[in-house]
């Protein structure tokens, strides 16, 4: 499938960044550094994330024992027929004697996003000490470097400890620790009950299956002193500097066939380990930068200069000065550039974003740490497409469909196909887990979701073998579903049975809006794509007519769009879901140029669900704002951004549902290119949701659907500029305010329009 890989940095780009000293950030207009004035005391909301897509860790960068608590994406008790939940690693410490906080001064602590480098520093006797921490790619490791301005300064031990009691084995300078996981253990996790929900129904009788077995090792390099095994531990005396390179893998393999078990990792982690540990850590940082910025720097956000009383506060004091008196563009985009770094750390090459994305201290995480359906998992991928990550959006693709067998049997124990005929589709439940048991209600718009996912990455990237390989198939199959699962009513129309607006109001409804929208919005791309195939013209023709008849949207007594098929919404229900307006975002059916009477209905809806209560929910405030910005409603779009930072972000910026959960981080880096630039109804819409308190800014790098990129720059309000880069060689219209254009370019070409859209 379409891995492709977009490399157009500049040469300057990644010399600056790599000749640079961490904490500054030169390379980028915008300041990009989380930074902190004490130790991280709390996981959730203190320590700082970093991760390669695979493995990541969260950072404490304390005194005298510095915590890093690791994590690998793939590590889950439970299988097909158990649920389990996503497991916590482990810890490896660092222990400094001496080094208590109380004794040292100058202690900083910070996160620097435009190079991917955690970083923490005091002084102490004399002595200046940094400590770099990163999570490189290329080399498969995390890495952990101490140094300090004098020789000699460092002696201590390094511990690694498995959050699952596998005990630690130490030969030279490699500590191992591997053990297994069982069904046993997921029953036991099962009991607990999690995430407030009620303990799940007991499990099948299963023993102490093993299920999955795992490994890390940490291996320590020394400049200057000695090291030497200290029982489970490794000491170090007297070093100048100490790399810590931190591995993990598991047996988990993407693969139905073989029941999701590969081989044991060790061979594999042992390999990755001994190649990164014949690197220098100059070596290693190097190549770990290079490899950051290629995603990274694709995309550059000014909205906007903060008074520099402003930028010297730390993260955390800036951000209760934000919450009070707002005026903080830099904070805004640095929220903005944080869910783009979450996005590349823990979504390259393996499995998907869970709800915490890989981040987790706990056996026993809030809701499984699963996939969740009804907005969770498709919100961690609303910016890959738009904020110019889409290789990250793979992941999600590659599990849909190594789970698609688990689903396709579920779907149909569930829902058999009428008539004795065979089954045929497939959908899911509202949670799933990484080897396709699933669990709690069935979410049955929910498979015209995913496919919209599939879709919306041939969309914007245009890659046809996608579409033709991987994306159609999937579409189809969820089409295939509905014509044999629509409901016929008295009046012909086609409905949606037995469904249930996320998570309120009446269950087993038919018509809900909803479902209605979602499986509106798979006709619709999957006619699309038919047609852009040349392929399947009798199907095409088949999903067309029930489109036609689909239960649409419907305006109420209040002027609101509808929730239900009846005529029932609460004005004064302040539910966090605001599902029925799917149409409008992330779906396309209603928009204000097109419908516009149905956009005024969704306004009206939208206001209603005010911003109080429920409504207080991380994501809910992600999702709110990029509805208001596709109503073009530019103020209310950044009152979200402003009332996600007052209510729901912790002092890290990782949103807090509460708990932590990060599905509202990717949602508002969506959101806010939902702002600057829409590419939904056929043409590219340039900044339709502008807010009065980005006056002047510029962004580079965004992409629009019909594979173009966008530099756009604005003053006073305006469009200054534009430039528009064609990776497919398609005609695009422009629109800004009044103004359009029609633009057309071969591929790899690029052209600038000034702020009235004429061409220069
Ligand atoms: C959905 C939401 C909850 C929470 C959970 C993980 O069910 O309604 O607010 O985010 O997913």
């Amino acid at each position: 499938m379409g891995r492709y890989t977009k490399i157009h940095l500049t040469g300057a780009i990644i010399a600056a960044a790599l000749m640079a000293s961490a904490g500054a950030s030169p390379a980028f207009a915008a300041d990009l550094t989380l930074r902190y004035d004490r130790p991280a005391q709390d996981w959730e909301s203190q320590a700082l994330p970093i991760g390669n897509g695979r493995i990541g860790a969260m950072l404490f960068g304390s005194l005298p024992q510095d915590r890093v608590q690791f994590n690998e994406i793939s590590l889950w008790t439970g299988n097909e027929d158990v649920m389990g939940a996503y497991q916590a690693f482990g810890n490896l410490y660092i222990n400094l004697p001496g080094h208590d906080l109380a004794s040292v001064t100058e202690y900083s602590r910070e996160l620097d996003l435009s190079r991917g480098i955690a970083a923490m520093g005091y002084r102490k006797d004399g002595v200046t000490y940094r400590r770099e921490y990163l999570a490189s790619h290329p080399a498969q490791v995390l890495v952990v470097h101490l140094s300090a301005d004098k020789p000699g300064a460092y002696t201590g031990e390094i511990e690694l400890a498995d959050m699952h009691n596998a005990p630690t084995t130490v030969e030279g300078n490699r500590m191992t620790s591997s053990g297994v996981l069982t069904l046993e253990m997921a029953r036991q996790a099962a009991r607990r009950g999690r995430g407030g929900q009620a303990a799940p129904p007991p499990l099948p009788a299963a023993g102490g299956t093993d299920t999955m077995h795992y490994e890390s090792q940490a291996i320590v390099l020394n400049d200057g002193g000695s090291l030497s095994v200290s029982g489970d531990k490794i000491a170090f005396r007297g070093c100048d500097a100490l790399t810590i390179l931190l591995g993990a893998g598991t047996s988990y393999v993407m693969d139905y066939e073989k029941k999701f078990q590969g081989e044991h990792p060790h061979k594999r982690l042992t390999a990755q380990m001994n190649a990164a540990s014949t690197m220098s850590f100059q070596q290693l940082r190097d190549e770990h930068i290079k490899d950051y910025l290629s995603l990274f720097a694709r995309v550059e956000l000014d909205l906007g200069a903060t008074s520099s009383q402003r930028r010297a506060l730390t993260t955390d004091q800036r951000m209760k000065v934000y919450a009070e008196k707002g005026d903080d563009p830099g904070l805004e985009a640095m929220l903005f550039q944080f869910g783009r770094y979450l996005l590349m750390s823990c979504s390259r090459d393996r499995l998907p974003a869970n709800l915490q994305g890989l981040w987790n201290d706990r056996n026993n995480p809030p809701w499984n740490a699963d996939y969740h359906t009804n907005i969770n998992i498709q919100m961690n991928y609303w910016p890959a497409e738009p904020a110019n990550l889409s290789e990250c959006h793979v992941p999600l693709f590659d599990l849909v469909r190594a789970l698609m067998v688990p689903f396709q049997k579920a779907t149909a124990a569930q829902f058999p196909a009428p008539d004795g005929k065979p089954m045929r589709g497939w959908t899911v439940r509202t949670s799933h887990n990484i080897f396709g048991n699933m669990s709690y209600v069935w979410n049955m718009g929910g498979n015209a979701w995913y496919a919209q996912h599939f879709w919306e990455h041939y969309a914007f990237t245009l890659d046809r073998k996608f579409l033709s390989d991987v994306a159609y198939p999937v579409m189809k199959e969820a089409c295939e579903f509905w014509q044999d699962h629509l409901k016929v009513l008295e009046d012909g129309r086609l409905a949606i049975p037995n469904g249930w607006s996320p998570e309120h109001g009446p269950r087993d409804v038919d018509g809900v809006t909803y479902d209605q929208m979602m499986v509106w919005d798979l006709f619709t791309n999957t006619i699309e794509a038919a047609d852009i195939l040349g392929t399947d013209g009798e199907f095409r023709d088949t999903v067309a007519a029930m489109r036609q008849k689909l239960v649409g949207p419907k305006i109420g007594c209040w002027g609101q769009l509808q929730e239900w098929m009846e005529d029932i919404d609460d004005p004064n229900d302040r539910h966090r879901h605001t599902s029925h307006l799917f149409g409008v975002f992330p779906g396309r059916q209603i928009s204000v140029t097109q419908t516009p009477e149905l956009a005024k209905a969704a306004r009206v809806s939208l206001e209603a669900r005010g911003s109080s209560g429920d409504s207080r929910r991380q994501w809910a405030w992600a999702w709110r704002c990029a509805l208001w910005a596709r109503l073009r409603q530019g103020e209310r779009a950044h009152e979200m951004v402003r009332g996600l930072f007052t209510y729901n972000t912790l002092t890290n910026l990782l949103g807090n549902h509460p708990p932590m959960q990060m599905d509202g981080n990717w949602g508002i880096t969506a959101a806010i290119c939902e702002t600057l630039m829409q590419s939904h109804t056929g043409q590219i819409d340039l900044l339709p949701a502008l807010p009065s308190a980005w006056p002047s800014g510029s962004v580079k790098g965004l992409c629009a659907r019909g594979g173009f990129e966008l530099d756009i720059r604005w003053k006073n309000g305006k469009l200054a500029g534009v430039t528009v880069r064609s990776t497919g060689g398609q005609t695009c219209r422009l629109r800004c305010a009044d103004k359009v254009a029609g633009v057309t370019l071969s591929a790899g070409e690029s052209c600038l329009l000034d702020g009235a859209l004429n061409r220069l």
